[in-house]
């Protein structure tokens, strides 16, 4: 397997990929709901992802694809090189501001993240790791992580999440929300994820995502010292829905143990 040139290709599709989504702006967007009213997807979201797994297949037939908008494969394994592919993050960010979204890819092997892309296509702006050669913010190389106080940290979440709802015991987030310096909603975890890599925010946690919305993230953030893991503290699997928490190493301990430990999440 050539890495490098795996690497530089995928770099080069997502660069063709959100050219595409830059010139769909001032076309008419095709809107549909999926698992409710506000869970929704355009044709663009589908036409990126089938992009994607042309090139893909094309070049690497052996290669397995998971994607958001399911015309990749169906898995059960994550033995061999596996594509997580969200063709577009943040997708009502893109209807309603056609902005605050983007393109996410991690290629795995046999369960480990070896590539993660995150493309902000409106700033021009990749965000990419290959594991092991450091995290980049296009050509530029972004430092490690460092520690933080919970008390001089920002952490990213949705306000869902602290309203009372069927999932989780609401009451539980709060206390973490009074003692942050601030919290952020952007809306679109593939950001928010490369916004804990280059220390805009400090944390970011969601009761419920897909590896697509991860795999690519969990790559850059991992490459820099911060931690990956759902609300429980385990490992993620990449293969079934998972609550997420990443943050900065030692930021992510003390959380976990003084504010969600106790959490049925
Ligand atoms: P998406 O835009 O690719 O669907 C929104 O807070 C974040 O949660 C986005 O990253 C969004 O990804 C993700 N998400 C995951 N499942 C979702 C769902 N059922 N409805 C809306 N957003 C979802
Ligand atoms: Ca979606
Ligand atoms: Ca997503
Ligand atoms: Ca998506």
């Amino acid at each position: 397997m050539k890495w490098e040139s795996l690497y530089s290709q995928a770099k080069q599709w997502v660069n063709e990929a959100g050219e595409r989504i830059r010139q769909s702006f001032n076309q008419r967007l095709s809107i549909q709901t999926k698992s409710n009213a506000n869970d929704l997807v355009t044709n663009i979201d589908k036409e990126t992802e089938q992009f994607f797994i042309k090139k893909i297949k094309e070049a690497y037939p052996h290669h397995k694809i998971m994607g958001e908008e399911g015309f990749g494969d169906k898995l059960d394994s994550l033995k061999g090189i596996v594509w997580m592919i969200d063709p577009i993050d943040g997708t009502m960010n893109f209807i309603h501001q056609q902005r605050n979204f983007a393109i996410s890819i991690g290629v795995y092997e046999d369960g480990v993240g070896k590539i993660g892309l995150v493309y902000d296509v409106v700033h021009d702006e990749l965000y990419h790791a290959f594991s092991g050669k450091g995290a980049y913010l296009n050509e530029t190389p972004i430092a490690n992580l460092s520690e933080t106080a919970v008390n001089k940290s920002i952490i990213a979440l949705n306000a869902t999440w602290v309203m009372k709802n069927h999932r989780i015991d609401h009451n539980l987030l709060i206390p973490l929300v009074r003692d942050a310096r601030g919290t952020r909603s952007y809306g679109s975890a593939a950001l928010e994820m490369v916004f804990v890599a280059t220390g805009r925010v400090d944390a970011y946690i969601s009761m419920r995502l897909s590896p697509w919305d991860y795999a690519a993230g969990a790559v850059i953030i991992e490459e820099l010292g911060g931690v990956v893991t759902n609300l429980r503290g385990e490992k993620l699997d990449y293969l079934t829905q998972d609550s997420l928490f990443v943050a900065k190493p030692g930021l992510h301990q003390t959380i976990l143990q003084e504010y969600l430990k106790d959490g049925k999440w």
